[in-house]
C-alpha cells in the first residue's frame, strides 16, 4: 500500500497531504519526529526532509514532486490547470513558494518557537506515547544548534529575513487575490494550495490539519495573532473552508470513506 512519511505542523508536509486528502488517494500514513526521522528517511530515497511518498513501488521526496506524480495518477480532482499558460503560471507560484518564501518563512517560525523548546518538541510529537514525548521534549533543548544549521539561521539577521518573507507572501497574496478567489484563473489549483499551506505557518487555524496544541506560549499566541486581520489570512481560511475536507490530521489508513463530499466552493 502507499505510504506517507511526514512530519505534523509542516508546511512542505502539509501540502503533500492536502494533495493526497484532496484526490482522496489511499495511502497509510506515518508521522516522523524530526532529528530521529533522518536515518529512516535517508536510507529510502538518500536525503533526509519530508515528505516522501511511496508510490507504486517506489519512493518520492520533496513535496512537489509528490504532486506531479499523483496528478499524473490521479487528474481529477486537477490541481493543475488545463491551460498550458495556467498551469505554468501555477507551477511557477508553487516554485517561488517552496525555493525562496518557504525555507525563509520557517526561519521566523523556528525564531518564535526556539526560545520555547519544550511546546517546539510538542508541535511535531503530539499523539505519540507519553514516554516517546516526555523524552522527546527533554532533548528539544540540545537540538537547537542542530535546528538552526538544518534551517540556514546563522544568526538573528536570518530570522529576521524570515519575518520580512512572511510579510512579502502575506502582502503578495492579498494583492493577487483582492478581486478574485483564486491566484490562478477561476479554479482551485496547485498555486492556491501551495500558498495556503505555507502561510497557515504563521496564523491560527481551528479545526485544520495544521491546529496547534493548546495551551500556546504567550510569545507564540501573539506573534500568530499579528496577522489575523490581514487580507491574506482571510483568503487562506477561505482555502481550507472550501477545498480542505479533513480537519484533522490521521495515522494509519486514510479515513476518506468518512468524509463528507459536499464541500463548496470558495466566493
Ligand atoms: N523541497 C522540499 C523541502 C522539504 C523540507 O524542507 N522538509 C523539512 C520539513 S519542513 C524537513 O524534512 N527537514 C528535515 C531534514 O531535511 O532532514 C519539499 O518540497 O518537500
Amino acid at each position: 500500500m502507499d505510504e506517507l512519511r511526514h512530519f505534523r505542523r509542516s508546511h512542505y508536509n502539509e501540502k503533500a497531504r492536502w494533495a493526497l486528502d484532496y484526490k482522496q488517494w489511499p495511502h497509510r500514513r506515518r508521522t516522523l519526529l524530526p532529528g530521529p526521522h533522518m536515518p529512516n528517511v535517508r536510507a529510502l530515497t538518500g536525503q533526509s526532509a519530508t515528505p516522501i511518498l511511496h508510490l507504486d513501488g517506489r519512493w518520492i521526496a520533496g513535496s512537489s514532486a509528490i504532486i506531479a506524480a499523483l496528478e499524473a495518477r490521479a487528474p481529477t480532482p486537477a490541481l493543475y490547470p488545463a491551460d498550458p499558460g495556467e498551469r505554468a503560471a501555477a507551477l511557477e507560484i508553487e516554485r517561488r513558494f517552496d525555493e525562496d518564501w518557504g525555507p525563509r518563512i520557517r526561519r521566523a517560525v523556528f525564531g518564535q518557537l526556539l526560545p520555547t523548546p519544550t511546546y517546539l518538541a510538542r508541535i511535531f510529537s503530539e499523539g505519540r506515547p507519553a514516554l516517546e514525548r516526555g523524552f522527546y521534549a527533554l532533548t528539544a533543548p540540545l537540538a537547537a544548534p542542530l535546528i538552526k544549521a538544518g534551517n540556514g539561521i546563522r544568526t538573528h539577521a536570518d530570522v529576521e529575513d524570515g519575518e520580512r518573507a512572511v510579510d512579502e507572501a502575506f502582502d503578495w497574496v492579498a494583492a493577487q487575490t483582492v478581486s478574485r478567489p483564486y491566484l490562478v484563473a477561476d479554479a482551485f489549483s496547485v498555486a492556491d494550495l501551495t500558498a495556503a499551506a505555507f502561510l497557515a505557518l504563521a496564523i491560527e487555524l481551528p479545526n485544520t490539519p495544521m491546529d496547534r496544541p493548546q495551551p500556546m506560549p504567550a510569545r507564540y499566541a501573539a506573534w500568530l495573532a499579528k496577522r489575523a486581520d490581514h487580507p491574506a489570512s482571510a483568503w487562506v481560511r477561505r482555502m481550507y473552508g472550501a477545498h480542505r475536507a479533513l480537519t484533522h490530521d490521521f495515522e494509519g489508513l486514510a479515513p476518506y470513506a468518512a468524509l463528507a463530499t459536499n464541500m463548496v466552493p470558495a466566493e
